[in-house]
Formats: structure tokens, C-alpha cells, sequence
């Protein structure tokens, strides 16, 4: 039975591109999702747009002296093409600055004021004098009072997860002019979600414990049993939806009150568009509402949307949130301000044509459960030995021999062996399987079952071996060719969801036209005899090692970069006279043994050749070095230092060592005529 799906996907913040944590997150399982429910004949609006409020954006435009209205145009349309680019099928993308999503956003905010759902109160909130302005979310930085963290934000701490309000922040600094701030009055609207605690405990702890992601839920009890609070609905800034009532003004909506409205409005504006009446995708009972997020976002869909829409009363509320957790790149934290990201702009770049493996890698490899990590050699081998050598290597087979042996023409079977009836029995129960994983919202355990159709396919042909029977048992071979073309078009119809492009592609060198995902379901002849296929083209292509390491010098290139400007270069000490400078005594020697010195972290007790004599030279060096490793070393040492007693032991001189732009140690090596040398450091 058809059924009416409103599928959402997170709104991007519109202040930059969009990268592969995206997409793992939250917008391939969502399209994922989507797709699946359209091939299943549902009434399906799959919707997002940009989020183009919030202090970030401020912040980005006013470091770049351009407005913020310059910043989210540009945004949007770079991460609306790259959501196309990677067949994200969005019935509807619109953005929060639109017209119709003001209107709507106004509307939602004055329903709720007009039937006294929010609390008004004027109370101290953070300022900075020297801008002239009050200091909402993101504008100010501090302790987070949970973890610790420093630099934590106003709204929310990055390293806990937890969101609080400005005035918790322990040590607080203007994110502006780096003042600490001061105290003004100034009056807000706030929902009482207290006021909503009971509910939210019955739908939610209650409700859905059984149903929802065990992360999902456990954030919601924690912040249930920690009592809700009132939460602040305005905000003293000038980019945003103005409020729509008296004493409004000079003040907007918070971004977490108008984006999720985004949602609604986005509706409409499709609605409008494809004749449709909206209110059914929201308002109607039988309407499925899904969120697809991030962990970051789950208070903000799970308690405070739910409560507006309670609170406005006429409403559905979500079924349910399938959150995600993060995904890693190479074993650190994606980061956009770090560059620690895979672009999608850039990698279209780089892998044209290639959508279809990064949507494959980032489902086999999604934070469903827990963070995860992405990593390029895990990208090429699941291309290389899953996609190419598995997927495509089993369809290549059959199209190749198929045009070899009947002109492309499906062969006629004869009678089924048991093995026959067996892969096709299998081949029929595979629609049940991924529905199963798909409709629990899990994704990467359907991906995985996609592929071992494609197993079973490639097990089939290699235990057949038709290349073999050709030449003994012609009529033997229509069979097992028919059977095994039956597995290449179940592939191209299940496969569509999760690998849209080869899907298509598939589909056309079968000239498979009608063929739906119910066909494959009853077993139907997905081929017929005497149907006439297409030439073989390739899939997927191998990725080659090349193509993978210039991907992780691009990344060591960031990693680099980071590190050059998180250093705190030291500044140059007092200058010294030329007559104190020859006083030093420098030499050429040769490390001839070394230990390390009992219960001492950090010290080696060296033996070195000096050319004079042999000496005794404690080191610094021992985090940084084996007492193995440096023997026989050629070193430069300062040879008339005063003797001194460390742990003990009379250092005779000094090793010169200096530290590379990484912040690793490298000798002064006598040997080395290219060595960075960024100030001498002695050890
Ligand atoms: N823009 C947060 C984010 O990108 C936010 C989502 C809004 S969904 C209504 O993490
Ligand atoms: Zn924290």
C-alpha cells in the first residue's frame, strides 16, 4: 500500500562547501532512504535547503568585509550543485533567507505568542562594549561549565556536545574584540519546555524506546532526567528573521527556531511548484516524518522542534530521528577551519565521474553505531576489491559472454538444475533483506547485503563455469546464461538506491525498461528469452595507488600547514656581541655509545669522540630518540660549556639540536647540508 513519506535531511549551515562528513552523516542515508521508498511506489517529499542564519555566517562575512547575504549566495549555490552532483534527489531545495520561509517562520513564531506559549522576561545578558553589541552564541567563547573545554561557545561546546546558554560560560571572551563582556538588561522570548516535560517523557521515553537509535535516545533521557529549562527564542543580532512583535525590534529569531521551520517551508515552496497541498505532508496522521541528522542536532529535532509543534498543536511530530555519529578522516576529527576534509567540489575533481564509489565507501563505512573513520586505502580497496573486482567483474562477465555466445539475445533456459533454482530462490529473497536493514535505518549493513548479491552472482558463474561447458553442453550453457543475466538485472533494479548512476548505467546496457523492485520480489523473468541487451561497458575502473597518495599528501600538506600556524614561534633572544659569540667553542664529534639514564624520561647519557678526547655528555634527547639509534652519529657540539651534575652524572659539553617546522627534534648534523635550521635549540 502506497504510503505519504516526509523524509528531511539536516539543513547545511551556508558557510562553506560540503565534505564527505556530510554525507556519510547525514545525506546518503537520507537519499539512501528516499530512494528506497519511491521504488517501493510511496508518496515520498524528501526535503532540505540551506540554513543561512546564525552568528557563524556573521562572523565568516565580517572577517571577509563582505555581507552576510554575499556569504550564504555563494554558499548556496556551491553546496546545492554538489548535493546534485551527487544525486542527492531533494524534491525540494530551498533556502532560509527566502521569502516564503520569513513568512512562515514569522507566522510559526506569532501562532505560538498570540496563545501565550512563550515566556517573556528581561534579563542580564553578555555585552561587549567595545562593539556595541550583545554577544549571542557563537560571539562569545569560554569554559564549558560540564567538560572544561576552553574554548567552548556560547550556544553549544564542541568538545561535550552539550548546549547551554551564553551566561553559563565560566571565563567568557568576546569572539569580536576578544573583551571580556559585561552584563545588560535586555528582554527575550522563551519556550518553556518545561512546560512540555511531561509530554516529551511519554512520546519519547516511553513511546520510543524501542524504535529509536540507542544513541538517539540515550541524549534524550540524559537531557530529559537533567530537567528542561526554559530556552531563549530570540536573539539581540541583526541577520536573521525579524521578531514579529511588539518590543521585536533590533531583534531576530535564534537560528534553531527558524531553520527546523525551514523544513515546513521548504514543503510549501515545493508544493506551490508541483501542485501540491502541503499540509498533508505535515499535518495528516497517516504522514511518515523522518529526520535524518547528525548526533549534534538530536536536542534540536528530538525536544525543542517537537515542542514548537506540540505547542502549535497542529502538527505531526517525527516518527523517527535516525542520527548518525561522526565520521573521522585518516584518525582525526574532520575539520573545516584545520582543512582536514575531503571537499566535494574537489573530489569531483579529482575522481570525475566517480560519485557512485565515495556514496558505496561512505555507506559500507557509516557512523551509524559509532564515530568512524574514512581512510583512502580503505577507499581504493573497497573500490578495487568490492566494486570493480566483485560488482563489476560478475556483470562484465555476463554481458560479454552473453554477446559472445547468443549476439546479445537472451538464451532460452532449459530445465533448472537444483543449484538454478536455488541462486533464484536467493535472488527473489534479496528485496525483503535490504528492505529489512533499510527500513531500520541500517545502511550499511543493506550495502553490505547489496554486494553479496553480487557474490552470489560471481559464485554462480565461477562454479558453473560456462566459458567451460560451451564446449560440451551448449544447451546447458542457455541455462546458466539466462540465470545468471536474472541476477545482473535483479542488481541493476535493488542496486538503484544505494549506486544511482551505475544503476542507470546498468540498466541501459541490459535495455531493461519496466522491470520494478516488486518484479524482482515474485521472482518474475526480469529478461526474457529472445530479449535483445546491450554492449558491455565498464562500472567501475580500479583506482591506482597513485591516485591515493596524492590524496594523502594533501592531507599531510594540511597537517603541515596547521602545525606551521599553531606554532608560537619563540622571539628572538637579546643579541650578543661578536667577542661572546667566539668565546664558544664548537666541534665535530662522533657519538660512540649511549644509554638511557635510570628513571630519567627525557635524558641520554652520552659517550662522544670529540677529536680531543672522548667526554661525557648528558642529552635531552631521549623522547625524541633510542639510545640505539644515535650511536655513531656525526654531531656538533659545544665543547667549553661549563660542566654540570644532571641526576648525578657531570655533562661535559653540549649537543646541538634544533627543532623542524613539525616540531620534531633533528640534530645539527655536520653531515647535512640542507637541514631547516629555525633557531638553535640545545639539549
Ligand atoms: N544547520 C546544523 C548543522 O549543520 C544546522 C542544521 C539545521 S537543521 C534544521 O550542523
Ligand atoms: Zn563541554
Amino acid at each position: 500500500m502506497s504510503k505519504r513519506f516526509t523524509i528531511t535531511a539536516a539543513l547545511p549551515y551556508t558557510n562553506g562547501p560540503i565534505h564527505i562528513g556530510h554525507l556519510a552523516g547525514v545525506y546518503v542515508p537520507a537519499d539512501i532512504y528516499a530512494r528506497y521508498l519511491r521504488l517501493q511506489g510511496h508518496d515520498v517529499a524528501f526535503i532540505c535547503g540551506s540554513d543561512e542564519h546564525g552568528v557563524p555566517i556573521t562572523i565568516k562575512a565580517k572577517k571577509e568585509g563582505v555581507t552576510p547575504q554575499d556569504i550564504v549566495d555563494h554558499f548556496h549555490a556551491n553546496i546545492k550543485s554538489s548535493f546534485k552532483e551527487f544525486g542527492i534527489s531533494f524534491d525540494n531545495y530551498s533556502r532560509t533567507s527566502a521569502k516564503i520561509h520569513h513568512e512562515t517562520a514569522s507566522e510559526f513564531f506569532k501562532t505560538l505568542y498570540d496563545k501565550g506559549d512563550f515566556i517573556e522576561e528581561t534579563n542580564a545578558q553578555l555585552y561587549d562594549a567595545e562593539a556595541e553589541q550583545f554577544l549571542a552564541d557563537r560571539f562569545v567563547v569560554g569554559t564549558c561549565p560540564k567538560c572544561g573545554n576552553e574554548e567552548s561557545y556560547g550556544d553549544q561546546c564542541e568538545a561535550c556536545g552539550t548546549s547551554h546558554n551564553a551566561t553559563d560560560l565560566i571565563k567568557p571572551k568576546s569572539a569580536i574584540t576578544g573583551a571580556i563582556p559585561t552584563l545588560k538588561e535586555t528582554k527575550h522570548w522563551f519556550l518553556p519546555l518545561d512546560k512540555h516535560e511531561a509530554f516529551l517523557k511519554e512520546w519519547i521515553l516511553e513511546g520510543h524506546k524501542a524504535d529509536w537509535k540507542p544513541n538517539v535516545y540515550g541524549q534524550c533521557k540524559s537531557w530529559i532526567d537533567d530537567g528542561l529549562r526554559p530556552r531563549a527564542v530570540t536573539r539581540d543580532l541583526d541577520w536573521g528573521i525579524p521578531v514579529p512583535v511588539e518590543g521585536g525590534e533590533g531583534k531576530v529569531l535564534y537560528v534553531w527556531f527558524d531553520a527546523p521551520i525551514g523544513y515546513i517551508s521548504s514543503t510549501k515552496e515545493w508544493a506551490q511548484r508541483e501542485g501540491k497541498d502541503w499540509e498533508a505532508y505535515w499535518k495528516d496522521e497517516d504522514t511518515t516524518l523522518v529526520h535524518f541528522i547528525g548526533k549534534d542536532n538530536i536536542v534540536f529535532h528530538c525536544i525543542i522542534f517537537p515542542a514548537m509543534l506540540k505547542a502549535e498543536g497542529s502538527y505531526i511530530l517525527p516518527e523517527n530521528v535516525p542520527a548518525n555519529e561522526f565520521l573521522n578522516l585518516e584518525g582525526q576529527k574532520l575539520s573545516t577551519s584545520k582543512n582536514w576534509a575531503v571537499w566535494l567540489p574537489d573530489y569531483l575533481k579529482e575522481f570525475p565521474e566517480k560519485q557512485d564509489v565515495l556514496r558505496y565507501v561512505l555507506t559500507a563505512t557509516a557512523p551509524e553505531t559509532k564515530d568512524n573513520d574514512f581512510t583512502w586505502k580503505d577507499f581504493q580497496a573497497r573500490n578495487n576489491n568490492e566494486l570493480v573486482a566483485i560488482f563489476g567483474n560478475f556483470i562484465n562477465r555476463v554481458l560479454v559472454l552473453t554477446n559472445k555466445y547468443y549476439k546479445g539475445s537472451v538464451p532460452t533456459p532449459n530445465d533448472l538444475s537444483a543449484v538454478d533454482t536455488e541462486t533464484l530462490e536467493k535472488v527473489k529473497s534479496y528485496p525483503d533483506i535490504l528492505s529489512k536493514s533499510i527500513e531500520r535505518y541500517r545502511f550499511r549493513e543493506a550495502s553490505q547485503e547489496l554486494m553479496n548479491l553480487a557474490r552470489l552472482g560471481n559464485k554462480y558463474l565461477a562454479d558453473e563455469e560456462p566459458w567451460k561447458a560451451i564446449k560440451t553442453d551448449s544447451e546447458r550453457v542457455q541455462t546458466i546464461m539466462y540465470v545468471a543475466l536474472q541476477i545482473a538485472a535483479a542488481l541493476a533494479i535493488v542496486s538503484e538506491p544505494f549506486l544511482p548512476w551505475s544503476s542507470k548505467k546498468l540498466k541501459t546496457m541490459l535495455r531493461l525498461e519496466s522491470p520494478t523492485w516488486t518484479s524482482v520480489q515474485r521472482g518474475d523473468s526480469l529478461l526474457k528469452p529472445t530479449h535483445q541487451i546491450g554492449e558491455a561497458s565498464l562500472l567501475f575502473a580500479k583506482i591506482e595507488d597513485s591516485e591515493i597518495e596524492f590524496q594523502l599528501e594533501k592531507l599531510a600538506k594540511s597537517k603541515l600547514a596547521n602545525l606551521i600556524a599553531k606554532k608560537v614561534v619563540e622571539p628572538q633572544k637579546e643579541t650578543v656581541s661578536f667577542e661572546d659569540f667566539s668565546k664558544l667553542d664548537i666541534r665535530v664529534g662522533t657519538i660512540i655509545a649511549a644509554e638511557k639514564m635510570p628513571k630519567a624520561k627525557k635524558l641520554l647519557v652520552l659517550q662522544v669522540d670529540t677529536g680531543v678526547d672522548v667526554r661525557t655528555i648528558v642529552s635531552g634527547i631521549a623522547e625524541s630518540f633510542t639510545a640505539q639509534e644515535v650511536v655513531g652519529k656525526r654531531v656538533t657540539v659545544l665543547v667549553n660549556l661549563a660542566p654540570r651534575a644532571l641526576r648525578g652524572v657531570e655533562s661535559q659539553g653540549m649537543i646541538l639540536m634544533t627543532e623542524t617546522p613539525e616540531g620534531k627534534l633533528v640534530f645539527v648534523s655536520p653531515d647535512a647540508s640542507h637541514e631547516t635550521t629555525n633557531g638553535l635549540k640545545v639539549s
